[in-house]
């Protein structure tokens, strides 16, 4: 098999990709390890930035997403039982998000493909990455009971955190940044109308977020321990448990019901630098990891594609590579601001087991400077919409 472009994982960040690529007439071959109803199984993000929204939009894919999914202006934070505050992002940036699942996002990216008869390889094993740093780069992998090979000019590592892409960059040129926290993320689906706002709660008992997928689908979230097991929680623990880090005006417009899906995420903050060696490229959770606190995951997965795609066209255009060779650092720019704002609001949310007294009153201080400075409250807005995409130069 031969194509232009390889892309591994045929999650958010190479779906998308192989719709901007054919959108700009390059054509490619998604090679993804698990089946579509594997993928589609996922629970996972829920807040697109206007960015990200005006993309979708530009390729098309816009449309189920403008009807069934919810702009907001802003967001609200509470904490210790105090009154909550809003942040209105449309106010002082401009700008809205939108409420709208990954899930949804993937359906419709799946049936993009289809209907343009893209090339996905679902459910192929065993799939190395070969000669990254010549000009003639391939893939092997089975598929279908079959050892195949997919011969390519690029190859873009969009198969998320434990995927094999970033592992292909040899350990003396890769540079890894971490941080996890002490705590993960329960999350509960139920089909229940959701609050309407988007609120972050911070309590002495943990973290809370109330978020939503339609008005018939609510999303929560609690902080809980590392230890913490999906067995040891049953709906009914969890919805006291949420609603015991709500004030009570807020607790009681919590409409409760059956999980339809309940799991548990860990927290962290990783980058992988460079973000390019040879002829690979990585985007998306392949090359960075950020806790959920700021909604960035998703939405630095479509800036990376965004800056790949445009990086790609520009070569087959006019067999300039400066956009392919400014690729990772101008991804790295975005990628470190919006880590940078995911570790800020997770350590401003967050109830830290091994606080000490003065780091927990530094963090009361912290979020009544919030509440009371629009200063802070804008530089704020502008991280959670998203910073502006970089124009080439
Ligand atoms: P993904 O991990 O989504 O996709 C990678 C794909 O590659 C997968 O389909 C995988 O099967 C495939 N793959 C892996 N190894 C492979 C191999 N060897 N060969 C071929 N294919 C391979 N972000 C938010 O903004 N808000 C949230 O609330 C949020 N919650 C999350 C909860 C969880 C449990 C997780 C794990 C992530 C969450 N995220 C959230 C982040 C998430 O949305 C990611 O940022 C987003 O899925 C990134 O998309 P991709 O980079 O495409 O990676
Ligand atoms: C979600 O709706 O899943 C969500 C919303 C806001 C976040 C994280 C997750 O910060």
């Amino acid at each position: 098999m031969k194509t232009q472009v390889a892309i591994i994982g045929g999650g958010p960040a190479g779906m998308l990709l192989a719709e901007m690529l054919h959108s700009k007439g390059i054509d490619s071959v998604i090679v993804e390890a698990k089946s579509r109803d594997y993928v589609l199984s996922r629970i996972r993000a829920g807040v697109l930035e206007q960015g990200t929204v005006d993309i979708l939009r530009s390729l098309g894919l816009g449309e189920r997403m403008d009807r069934e999914g919810h702009p907001h202006d802003g967001m609200k934070i509470v904490w210790a039982g105090q009154d909550s505050f809003f942040i209105d992002v449309n106010k002082h940036i401009g700008k809205q998000f939108m409420a709208y699942g990954q899930t949804n996002i993937q359906e419709d990216l799946f049936k993009a493909c289809d209907q343009r008869k893209g090339n996905i390889l679902l459910e192929a094993h065993d799939v190395q990455l070969m000669d990254i740093a010549s000009k003639a780069p391939y893939v092997t992998f089975t598929h279908e009971g079959q050892s195949r090979r997919l011969d390519c000019e690029f190859i873009a590592g969009c198969d998320g955190f434990h995927g094999v892409s970033r592992k292909a960059i040899p350990k003396h040129v890769l540079k890894e940044f971490e941080r996890v926290y002490p705590f993960g993320w329960l999350g509960i689906l139920s089909e229940t109308p959701p609050l309407p706002d988007i609120i972050y709660a911070n309590h002495p008992r943990g973290f809370a977020l109330a978020s939503m997928r339609n008005p018939q689908l609510s999303r929560y979230y609690i902080q809980t321990p590392l230890d913490a097991k999906i067995e040891d929680w049953s709906d009914d623990q969890f919805w006291e448990e949420l609603k015991a880090r709500f004030p009570k005006d807020i607790a009681d417009a919590i409409v409760t019901g059956p999980s339809i899906e309940k799991s548990i995420a860990p927290l962290r903050s990783y980058v992988a630098e460079p973000m390019r060696y040879g002829q690979l490229f990585l985007a998306g959770d392949a090359a960075h990891i950020v806790p959920p606190t700021g909604a960035k995951g998703l939405n630095l997965a479509v800036s990376d594609v965004f800056y790949l795609s445009r990086a790609i066209a520009s070569f087959y255009k006019s067999g300039q590579s400066e956009l392919l060779d400014s690729y990772s650092e101008m991804a790295l720019r975005r990628v470190w601001s919006s880590v940078r704002t995911s570790w800020y609001l997770t350590n401003l949310l967050h109830r830290f087991p091994n606080a000490s007294d003065f780091e927990q009153r530094a963090q009361e201080n912290e979020l009544s400077y919030l509440k009371s400075s629009y200063h802070a409250q804008v530089a704020l807005a502008e991280q959670y919409a998203g910073l502006p995409l970089e124009e080439p130069f």
